[in-house]
């Protein structure tokens, strides 16, 4: 394979990790901290985990290793969507393990939780793993989202790990991924198997955080790379003067992504899906917000601008919302009677006869491509796949029908042509930034720390991230403290809970404040590319919103 000149140089680049554990791993001690308790429901919680239920909290210090001296066997899976820096969480595991002893092993189960189930699994060397240092993508093993939830399942992955004679498992993962590694971890040490699970915590979504995860690796790159493109498309609007971009950028649910696109290029208008749902806004309401931009922005003699929309905007639309729960019931119900029809028109009747009359016409009044979006195969967690519907182009239509009838009415003379984008897998595989480089590396570093001390159902937590890596600190959370009970499927379950925009936290409040003078005058700014090397100031710098929520 032939490589390109950046990837030869990121070769060479050393993460870099926080001070303390840069000491001798002889020389770094695990210190206990305050038991913790779930962030609800702590009573159902504790009866559902009553083995790894109420753990303290451990950070990592100087002093004499008290960590029992064994050879480790560690096996390690990438779960879920793909981040930037994942490669990197694995090397750094390695590393640790290797530097501890020659015979330590890792193995890596490919493509997903499945590789577990399937005994599907490569050998970690030093040849294979310096191919991946630095480098963006999932490919060192492949990644999947097969759920690790039912007892047969758990059994199968006992029977593989005692097979391998694991000492560890570490899932990589967000929300889902690491609610199942709390409840393997249970499993293991309810079924008498010392197999430890280390999380660590992973989505370009950065739904995945809370007072100790700060953020979530892959969401820096990531917005880093859409936040250059959408600066790029400002400046292509600025000069050609006659386009409207609207620009959707991934995030499943919560609408960080979008949120941190905004700060960083000052769009024209950009909504917060929590915002939303807040307000109840309806598509039309939104659909006006956008109109008032436009008309202004076109007495300016301004007939150009750029709008961001996050994926998971039109789940937050009360209506919308509505609707899409009743189709995800009816298809978890009904799921064969629908696949056996071919026709459209057999389909729509279906789901004239099967929604209720107010979901039905809301679904009625939406252009046939996004019925269509909206009827395509669930995700494994039975979940409309949000990313495969255009809202962009939905509202697209809405607004042009209230300009022309604005228009017609004499009270908008401007000129109004539009262009839709999708920013969403063209950032999960970038090169990782610095920071993800040297976030991921020591996550996995920390892991294998969590590990040498015997630690189950724990995060490997990395802090203190607005800051030098010299001052980053390491140590590690249970997972059960980040749960509480939700409804998943018809019954209670729990899972970690998801960290959505919050409305009176800086960031968004820093956005309201701006977005009145940025949907009217043209505010953009210019990210531009990721910087590898150069000046501190310009190629380590965080994102807007964690250095917000720690000013
Ligand atoms: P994770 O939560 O697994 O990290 O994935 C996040 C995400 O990138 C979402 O932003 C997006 O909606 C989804 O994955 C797309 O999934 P897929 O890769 O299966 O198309």
């Amino acid at each position: 394979m032939e490589l390109s000149p950046l990837q030869i140089a990121r070769y060479s680049y050393q993460p870099k990790l926080p001070e303390i554990l840069k000491n001798d791993i002889s020389k770094i001690k695990a210190v206990e901290g305050e038991i913790t308790a779930s962030v609800s429901d702590q009573e159902e919680i504790k009866k559902l985990f009553p083995n790894t239920y109420g753990m303290r909290e451990v950070s990592f210090a100087e002093g004499e290793n008290h960590a029992a001296d064994r050879v480790l066997t560690v096996g390690v899976i990438l779960s879920g969507g793909q981040a930037p820096g994942g490669h990197n969480v694995i090397t750094g595991l390695y590393d640790a393990l290797k530097k501890t002893r020659k015979d330590n092993i890792l193995i890596g189960f490919k493509n997903g939780p499945s590789g577990l189930l399937n005994d599907d699994y490569i050998v970690f060397d030093d040849e294979y793993i310096d191919q991946f240092r630095n480098t963006g993508g999932f490919d060192i093993i492949g990644s999947g989202r097969t759920k690790l939830e039912s007892e047969e399942q758990f059994e199968v992955a006992k029977a593989v790990a005692e097979k391998h004679a694991l000492d560890a498992v570490v899932i990589i993962g967000g929300d889902d991924s690491n609610t199942n590694a709390a409840v393997l971890a249970e499993y293991f040490k309810a079924h008498g198997s010392c197999v430890q699970v280390i999380g660590c915590p992973k989505t370009i979504d950065g739904d995945l955080k809370n007072d100790v995860i700060e953020i979530s690796f892959g969401f820096d790159t990531a917005t880093k790379t859409y936040s250059e493109l959408i600066g790029n498309i400002e400046r292509d609007a600025n000069s050609a003067k006659k386009y409207w971009h609207f620009v959707r950028v991934m995030g499943r649910s919560a609408s960080h992504i979008a949120l941190e696109c905004a700060l960083q290029t000052q769009p024209n208008i950009c909504f917060i899906s929590e915002e939303v749902e807040q307000k109840k806004m309806s598509l039309s309401t939104i659909a006006d917000q956008i109109v008032s931009s436009i008309v202004k922005r076109s007495e300016n003699g301004e007939n150009f601008g750029v709008a961001i929309i996050p994926e998971g905007l039109i789940e937050f639309v009360p209506e919308v919302k509505k609707l899409i729960s009743e189709l995800n019931d009816l298809m978890a119900l009904k799921q064969e009677e629908f696949n056996a029809l071919t026709e459209w028109e057999d389909k729509y009747s279906f789901m004239e006869k099967n929604l209720t009359k107010e979901s039905f016409a809301v679904f009625s009044i939406l252009p046939i491509d996004i019925e269509k979006q909206l009827l395509m195969d669930r995700d494994p967690h039975g979940n409309v796949q949000v990313s495969r519907i255009e809202t962009e182009k939905l509202l697209i239509s809405i607004v042009e029908t209230k300009l022309k009838k604005l228009k017609e009415e004499g009270k908008y003379k401007g000129k109004f042509s539009a262009l839709n984008h999708f920013f969403g897998y063209e950032g999960r595989c970038a090169f990782p930034s610095n920071f993800d480089a040297d976030y991921c590396y020591s996550l996995g570093y920390n892991a294998f720390m969590l590990i040498s001390y015997g630690y189950t159902g724990y995060l490997s937590t990395i802090t203190n991230l607005s800051k030098p890596a010299t001052e980053w600190k390491a140590g590690g959370m249970p997972i059960t403290k980040m749960m509480n009970l939700e409804q998943r499927h018809g019954a209670k379950k729990p899972v970690i809970r998801k960290a959505l925009v919050e409305l009176d936290g800086k960031p968004f409040k820093y956005f309201e404040s701006h977005r009145d003078e940025w949907a009217e005058k043209t505010s953009f700014k210019y990210p531009g590319a990721i910087q590898y090397y150069g000046p501190a100031s310009v190629c380590d710098i965080t994102t807007r919103t964690l250095a917000l929520e720690k000013e």
